[in-house]
């Protein structure tokens, strides 16, 4: 009896395990370096893929963190995708009162310590900047796609777009340095393998 049910838990298994290889075989990770228009690597860039025939999966949007830390969020900018839940715990011996007037998502976190009782939801696609009321100084970027496809770029301007299907998409890029941001710099690839992509962006002039 014993042997009959181990065995069935082996099989089991066994599907299992080739359900995801077959998964991660047929998934591609795409490199996209973003670049300013003097070809200096830019940071903390949002890139995002848009499928050309444009399926996009069903969405599963996840949890987030912005903490405050000396009067300062962290991170300076986050990519999520629309319907994802973000909370804002404060990491500082003092209050903040954190706020963004941006049509893509209005809100106020009234003063508070600790972590807020509930978190933001952020139900539209778009630019959210966010603010505190008590510290001038303080600034984030909440950039929400309705892709499931997106990344955030790092000191080498590179991020990393994963778990793509092969398939044709456009990558598109924004920073919050841009000067235009009405048409998003892009790239168009079709690709059924790993692959390097580029993206300039216009920034405004410093
Ligand atoms: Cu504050």
């Amino acid at each position: 009896m014993k042997l009959v049910s181990l065995g069935r838990a082996l099989g089991a298994c066994t599907v299992l395990t080739a359900a995801l290889l077959a998964q991660t075989a047929i998934a591609v990770t795409v490199k996209v370096q973003v670049f300013d228009q003097d070809g200096h690597a830019l940071s903390d860039a949002a890139v995002y893929a848009v499928p050309l025939n444009g399926k996009l999966p069903t969405p599963h949007p996840g949890e987030a963190v912005i903490d405050q830390v000396k009067r300062t969020f962290v991170p300076l900018v986050t990519v999520i995708q629309t319907g994802t839940s973000v909370s804002f715990p404060n990491k500082d011996n003092i209050e903040h009162d954190v706020y963004s007037f941006s049509p893509a998502k209005t809100f106020e976190l009234d003063l508070y310590s600790g972590v807020p009782s509930h978190p933001v939801v952020f139900d539209k696609p778009g630019l959210a900047v966010l603010g505190c009321n008590i510290h001038d100084s303080m600034i984030a970027y909440v950039y929400v796609v309705d892709s499931p496809y997106f990344g955030k770029s790092d000191q080498n301007g590179i991020a990393r777009v994963e778990n793509l299907p092969p398939g044709n998409y456009e990558f598109r890029a924004w920073h919050y340095q841009m000067a235009d941001t009405t048409t998003l710099p892009s790239a168009r690839l079709s690709t059924d393998a790993d692959a390097d992509v580029k993206v300039t962006v216009q920034t405004k002039p410093k």
